[in-house]
Protein backbone atom coordinates (compact mmCIF):
# COMPACT_ATOMS: atom_id res chain seq x y z
CA UNK A 1 0.00 0.00 0.00
CA UNK A 2 1.07 3.32 -1.04
CA UNK A 3 0.95 6.12 1.57
CA UNK A 4 1.59 10.50 -0.17
CA UNK A 5 2.23 12.53 2.81
CA UNK A 6 1.41 16.20 1.91
CA UNK A 7 2.38 19.32 4.78
CA UNK A 8 0.34 22.30 4.77
CA UNK A 9 1.97 24.99 6.71
CA UNK A 10 -1.07 27.18 7.32
CA UNK A 11 -1.45 29.57 10.11
CA UNK A 12 -3.68 32.00 8.38
CA UNK A 13 -7.32 30.40 9.27
CA UNK A 14 -7.20 31.70 13.09
CA UNK A 15 -4.75 33.84 15.04
CA UNK A 16 -2.55 31.47 17.11
CA UNK A 17 0.96 31.95 15.30
CA UNK A 18 3.39 28.71 15.20
CA UNK A 19 0.75 25.90 13.87
CA UNK A 20 2.34 26.42 10.36
CA UNK A 21 4.90 24.62 11.96
CA UNK A 22 2.55 22.03 12.80
CA UNK A 23 3.58 19.08 9.80
CA UNK A 24 7.34 19.92 10.95
CA UNK A 25 6.73 18.92 14.51
CA UNK A 26 4.70 15.74 13.05
CA UNK A 27 7.48 15.01 10.80
CA UNK A 28 9.80 15.29 13.60
CA UNK A 29 7.67 13.42 15.93
CA UNK A 30 8.81 10.31 13.66
CA UNK A 31 5.36 9.98 11.12
CA UNK A 32 8.00 9.00 8.13
CA UNK A 33 9.30 5.97 10.31
CA UNK A 34 6.39 5.07 12.26
CA UNK A 35 4.46 4.04 8.27
CA UNK A 36 7.72 2.45 6.98
CA UNK A 37 8.12 -0.14 10.01
CA UNK A 38 4.08 -0.55 8.88
CA UNK A 39 5.90 -1.82 5.52
CA UNK A 40 3.80 0.92 3.76
CA UNK A 41 5.59 2.35 1.00
CA UNK A 42 5.53 6.43 1.53
CA UNK A 43 6.53 9.41 -0.44
CA UNK A 44 6.79 12.67 1.20
CA UNK A 45 5.93 15.39 -0.82
CA UNK A 46 6.79 18.41 1.70
CA UNK A 47 5.27 21.49 2.08
CA UNK A 48 3.10 23.33 0.28
CA UNK A 49 4.58 26.68 -0.27
CA UNK A 50 1.63 29.51 1.29
CA UNK A 51 1.51 33.61 0.20
CA UNK A 52 2.21 35.49 3.31
CA UNK A 53 -0.31 38.41 3.63
CA UNK A 54 1.37 42.00 3.60
CA UNK A 55 0.66 44.44 6.67
CA UNK A 56 -1.64 46.63 4.97
CA UNK A 57 -4.07 43.27 4.85
CA UNK A 58 -3.25 42.47 8.53
CA UNK A 59 -4.57 45.14 9.53
CA UNK A 60 -7.68 45.02 7.72
CA UNK A 61 -10.69 44.37 9.73
CA UNK A 62 -12.43 41.36 7.64
CA UNK A 63 -15.32 38.90 8.20
CA UNK A 64 -13.23 36.10 6.37
CA UNK A 65 -9.38 36.62 7.42
CA UNK A 66 -6.73 36.04 4.64
CA UNK A 67 -8.84 34.95 2.33
CA UNK A 68 -6.91 35.15 -0.75
CA UNK A 69 -4.13 33.60 1.03
CA UNK A 70 -6.60 30.75 2.40
CA UNK A 71 -8.31 30.14 -0.81
CA UNK A 72 -4.90 29.84 -2.64
CA UNK A 73 -3.36 27.37 -1.24
CA UNK A 74 -6.51 25.16 -0.82
CA UNK A 75 -6.24 25.20 -4.70
CA UNK A 76 -2.93 24.26 -4.57
CA UNK A 77 -3.54 21.35 -2.40
CA UNK A 78 -6.80 20.62 -3.91
CA UNK A 79 -4.53 19.44 -7.07
CA UNK A 80 -1.76 18.07 -5.31
CA UNK A 81 -4.40 15.51 -3.61
CA UNK A 82 -6.10 14.85 -6.87
CA UNK A 83 -2.89 14.25 -8.50
CA UNK A 84 -2.21 11.27 -5.79
CA UNK A 85 -5.53 9.50 -5.80
CA UNK A 86 -5.07 9.43 -9.37
CA UNK A 87 -1.88 7.31 -8.95
CA UNK A 88 -3.96 5.10 -6.42
CA UNK A 89 -1.98 6.73 -3.36
CA UNK A 90 -3.59 7.27 -0.07
CA UNK A 91 -3.56 11.05 0.66
CA UNK A 92 -2.27 11.66 4.31
CA UNK A 93 -2.69 16.00 5.08
CA UNK A 94 -0.35 17.40 7.79
CA UNK A 95 -1.71 20.87 9.50
CA UNK A 96 -1.73 23.12 9.59
CA UNK A 97 -5.27 24.56 11.13
CA UNK A 98 -7.96 23.37 9.90
CA UNK A 99 -9.07 25.93 7.02
CA UNK A 100 -6.43 23.10 5.08
CA UNK A 101 -9.94 21.02 4.56
CA UNK A 102 -11.70 22.59 2.33
CA UNK A 103 -8.71 22.15 -0.30
CA UNK A 104 -8.03 18.52 1.29
CA UNK A 105 -11.79 17.72 0.14
CA UNK A 106 -11.93 19.48 -2.71
CA UNK A 107 -9.14 17.10 -4.36
CA UNK A 108 -10.67 13.84 -2.47
CA UNK A 109 -14.26 14.35 -3.46
CA UNK A 110 -13.95 14.11 -7.41
CA UNK A 111 -13.30 10.91 -6.90
CA UNK A 112 -16.41 9.54 -5.06
CA UNK A 113 -19.67 9.98 -5.79
CA UNK A 114 -21.24 9.78 -2.19
CA UNK A 115 -17.17 10.49 0.26
CA UNK A 116 -18.31 9.86 4.18
CA UNK A 117 -16.43 12.06 6.50
CA UNK A 118 -15.41 11.93 10.30
CA UNK A 119 -15.34 15.41 11.55
CA UNK A 120 -13.22 14.38 14.91
CA UNK A 121 -12.92 18.07 16.68
CA UNK A 122 -13.98 20.04 19.65
CA UNK A 123 -15.77 22.26 17.23
CA UNK A 124 -18.34 21.76 14.29
CA UNK A 125 -16.52 24.00 11.97
CA UNK A 126 -19.60 24.95 10.00
CA UNK A 127 -19.54 28.54 9.97
CA UNK A 128 -19.71 31.16 7.18
CA UNK A 129 -18.68 34.82 6.76
CA UNK A 130 -22.50 35.44 8.25
CA UNK A 131 -22.58 33.07 11.27
CA UNK A 132 -18.45 33.30 12.14
CA UNK A 133 -18.07 34.81 15.78
CA UNK A 134 -14.00 35.73 14.66
CA UNK A 135 -13.79 35.41 10.84
CA UNK A 136 -11.56 33.29 11.08
CA UNK A 137 -12.13 30.57 8.60
CA UNK A 138 -10.49 27.43 10.50
CA UNK A 139 -13.94 27.62 11.52
CA UNK A 140 -15.69 27.37 8.58
CA UNK A 141 -14.46 24.50 6.46
CA UNK A 142 -16.95 21.94 6.90
CA UNK A 143 -19.83 24.33 6.20
CA UNK A 144 -17.57 25.15 2.88
CA UNK A 145 -17.31 21.84 1.83
CA UNK A 146 -20.76 21.01 2.17
CA UNK A 147 -21.41 23.97 -0.25
CA UNK A 148 -21.88 26.71 2.43
CA UNK A 149 -20.76 29.99 2.87
CA UNK A 150 -18.50 32.58 -0.07
CA UNK A 151 -17.59 31.00 -3.48
CA UNK A 152 -13.94 31.23 -3.14
CA UNK A 153 -14.28 28.79 -0.66
CA UNK A 154 -17.32 26.70 -1.95
CA UNK A 155 -15.79 26.45 -5.48
CA UNK A 156 -12.27 25.42 -5.13
CA UNK A 157 -11.69 23.65 -8.04
CA UNK A 158 -14.28 24.72 -9.65
CA UNK A 159 -17.41 22.52 -7.96
CA UNK A 160 -19.85 22.49 -4.90
CA UNK A 161 -20.89 20.84 -2.96
CA UNK A 162 -17.66 18.44 -1.91
CA UNK A 163 -20.21 16.20 0.50
CA UNK A 164 -23.81 15.81 1.49
CA UNK A 165 -24.82 16.57 4.83
CA UNK A 166 -26.30 12.93 5.23
CA UNK A 167 -22.67 11.31 4.65
CA UNK A 168 -21.03 13.60 8.12
CA UNK A 169 -20.61 12.59 11.08
CA UNK A 170 -18.66 14.93 14.44
CA UNK A 171 -17.39 13.32 16.85
CA UNK A 172 -16.29 15.03 20.47
CA UNK A 173 -17.91 18.34 19.93
CA UNK A 174 -18.44 20.35 22.67
CA UNK A 175 -18.13 24.15 21.67
CA UNK A 176 -20.60 24.95 18.75
CA UNK A 177 -21.38 28.29 18.23
CA UNK A 178 -25.48 29.56 18.29
CA UNK A 179 -25.35 29.20 14.36
CA UNK A 180 -23.52 26.32 13.95
CA UNK A 181 -26.32 24.38 16.09
CA UNK A 182 -29.15 25.62 14.08
CA UNK A 183 -27.08 24.70 11.00
CA UNK A 184 -26.84 21.22 12.71
CA UNK A 185 -30.45 21.05 14.08
CA UNK A 186 -31.55 21.96 10.49
CA UNK A 187 -29.93 19.60 8.02
CA UNK A 188 -30.18 16.66 10.50
CA UNK A 189 -25.96 16.36 10.81
CA UNK A 190 -25.17 13.45 12.69
CA UNK A 191 -23.21 14.84 15.89
CA UNK A 192 -22.28 12.78 18.55
CA UNK A 193 -21.05 15.59 21.15
CA UNK A 194 -19.02 14.58 23.86
CA UNK A 195 -22.53 14.04 26.34
CA UNK A 196 -23.17 11.04 23.71
CA UNK A 197 -19.96 9.98 24.26
CA UNK A 198 -19.97 9.63 28.16
CA UNK A 199 -23.42 8.10 27.96
CA UNK A 200 -22.72 5.33 24.88
CA UNK A 201 -18.71 4.91 25.71
CA UNK A 202 -16.79 5.45 22.55
CA UNK A 203 -16.57 2.84 21.32
CA UNK A 204 -20.28 2.28 20.95
CA UNK A 205 -20.19 5.54 19.13
CA UNK A 206 -17.39 4.29 16.77
CA UNK A 207 -19.16 1.18 15.91
CA UNK A 208 -22.75 2.92 14.76
CA UNK A 209 -20.64 5.60 13.23
CA UNK A 210 -18.75 2.64 11.07
CA UNK A 211 -22.09 1.07 10.49
CA UNK A 212 -23.65 4.18 9.54
CA UNK A 213 -21.00 5.57 6.76
CA UNK A 214 -20.24 2.27 5.50
CA UNK A 215 -23.65 1.50 4.62
CA UNK A 216 -24.08 4.93 2.76
CA UNK A 217 -21.21 5.35 1.50
CA UNK A 218 -18.14 4.70 -1.08
CA UNK A 219 -15.29 6.22 0.37
CA UNK A 220 -14.59 7.69 3.55
CA UNK A 221 -12.16 10.67 4.53
CA UNK A 222 -11.04 11.03 8.57
CA UNK A 223 -10.86 14.83 9.41
CA UNK A 224 -8.82 15.07 12.60
CA UNK A 225 -8.53 18.01 15.03
CA UNK A 226 -6.13 17.25 17.75
CA UNK A 227 -8.50 19.44 19.97
CA UNK A 228 -10.86 16.92 19.83
CA UNK A 229 -8.24 15.43 22.15
CA UNK A 230 -8.32 16.82 26.14
CA UNK A 231 -5.79 19.55 26.35
CA UNK A 232 -4.20 17.56 29.39
CA UNK A 233 -3.29 15.02 26.64
CA UNK A 234 -3.05 17.74 23.97
CA UNK A 235 -2.07 20.98 24.81
CA UNK A 236 -0.46 22.32 21.46
CA UNK A 237 -3.70 23.60 19.62
CA UNK A 238 -4.34 26.85 19.21
CA UNK A 239 -8.55 26.25 20.49
CA UNK A 240 -8.12 24.02 23.49
CA UNK A 241 -11.33 23.11 25.17
CA UNK A 242 -11.60 21.23 28.41
CA UNK A 243 -13.37 17.69 28.78
CA UNK A 244 -12.78 16.02 25.51
CA UNK A 245 -11.91 12.92 24.31
CA UNK A 246 -8.74 10.79 26.16
CA UNK A 247 -5.70 9.81 24.62
CA UNK A 248 -7.27 6.08 25.39
CA UNK A 249 -10.40 6.83 23.55
CA UNK A 250 -8.21 8.55 20.25
CA UNK A 251 -6.38 5.31 20.41
CA UNK A 252 -9.39 2.65 20.23
CA UNK A 253 -11.55 5.25 17.82
CA UNK A 254 -8.18 4.67 14.81
CA UNK A 255 -7.94 1.10 15.88
CA UNK A 256 -11.68 0.95 14.95
CA UNK A 257 -10.87 2.47 11.66
CA UNK A 258 -8.26 0.44 10.69
CA UNK A 259 -10.09 -2.59 11.19
CA UNK A 260 -13.06 -1.41 9.34
CA UNK A 261 -10.65 -0.90 6.24
CA UNK A 262 -13.32 1.94 5.14
CA UNK A 263 -10.92 4.28 5.48
CA UNK A 264 -9.59 6.13 2.06
CA UNK A 265 -7.91 9.61 3.28
CA UNK A 266 -6.85 11.73 6.29
CA UNK A 267 -6.06 14.73 7.73
CA UNK A 268 -4.17 15.77 11.63
CA UNK A 269 -4.88 18.93 11.48
CA UNK A 270 -4.38 22.07 14.52
CA UNK A 271 -0.76 20.93 16.21
CA UNK A 272 0.91 23.91 17.40
CA UNK A 273 4.47 23.41 18.79
CA UNK A 274 4.71 26.46 20.05
CA UNK A 275 2.30 26.59 22.56
CA UNK A 276 2.68 22.13 23.02
CA UNK A 277 4.84 20.55 26.23
CA UNK A 278 7.90 19.39 24.15
CA UNK A 279 6.02 18.40 21.06
CA UNK A 280 3.90 16.14 23.06
CA UNK A 281 0.66 16.92 20.63
CA UNK A 282 2.70 16.14 17.83
CA UNK A 283 4.06 12.75 19.15
CA UNK A 284 0.00 12.35 19.99
CA UNK A 285 -0.88 12.48 16.31
CA UNK A 286 1.91 10.14 15.49
CA UNK A 287 0.68 7.20 17.60
CA UNK A 288 -2.42 8.02 16.40
CA UNK A 289 -1.24 7.56 12.89
CA UNK A 290 0.09 4.38 13.65
CA UNK A 291 -3.09 2.73 14.62
CA UNK A 292 -5.24 4.25 12.12
CA UNK A 293 -2.83 2.48 9.94
CA UNK A 294 -3.14 -0.55 11.46
CA UNK A 295 -0.24 -0.71 14.23
CA UNK A 296 -2.32 -3.07 16.15
CA UNK A 297 -3.12 -5.73 13.13
CA UNK A 298 -0.15 -5.82 11.55
C1 LIG B 1 -14.89 28.97 16.45
C2 LIG B 1 -13.60 28.19 16.71
N1 LIG B 1 -16.04 28.11 16.31
C3 LIG B 1 -14.73 29.86 15.21
N2 LIG B 1 -13.40 27.15 15.79
C4 LIG B 1 -12.38 26.25 15.88
O1 LIG B 1 -13.83 30.68 15.21
O2 LIG B 1 -15.52 29.72 14.28
N3 LIG B 1 -12.33 25.21 15.14
N4 LIG B 1 -11.42 26.44 16.73
O3 LIG B 1 -11.47 24.16 15.25
MN1 LIG C 1 -11.40 22.08 13.53
MN1 LIG D 1 -18.06 13.63 -4.90
MN1 LIG E 1 -11.33 22.38 16.75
Amino acid sequence: ENISIIGVPMDLGQCRRGVDMGPSAIRYAGVIERLEQLKYDIDDLGDISISRPDRKQREQKNKLRNLPQVAEANEELGKMVDEEIKKQRFPLILGGDHSIAIGSLAGISKHYENLGVIWYDAHGDLNSDKTSPSGNIHGMPLAANLGVGIERLTHILGYSPKIKPENVVIIGARCLDPGEKDYIRDLGIKVYTMHEIDLMGLPKVMAETIDYLEARTDGLHLSLDLDGLDPSEAPGVGTPVIGGLTYRESHLAMEMLAESNLLTSAEFVEVNPILDDKNKTASVAVGLIGSLFGEKLK
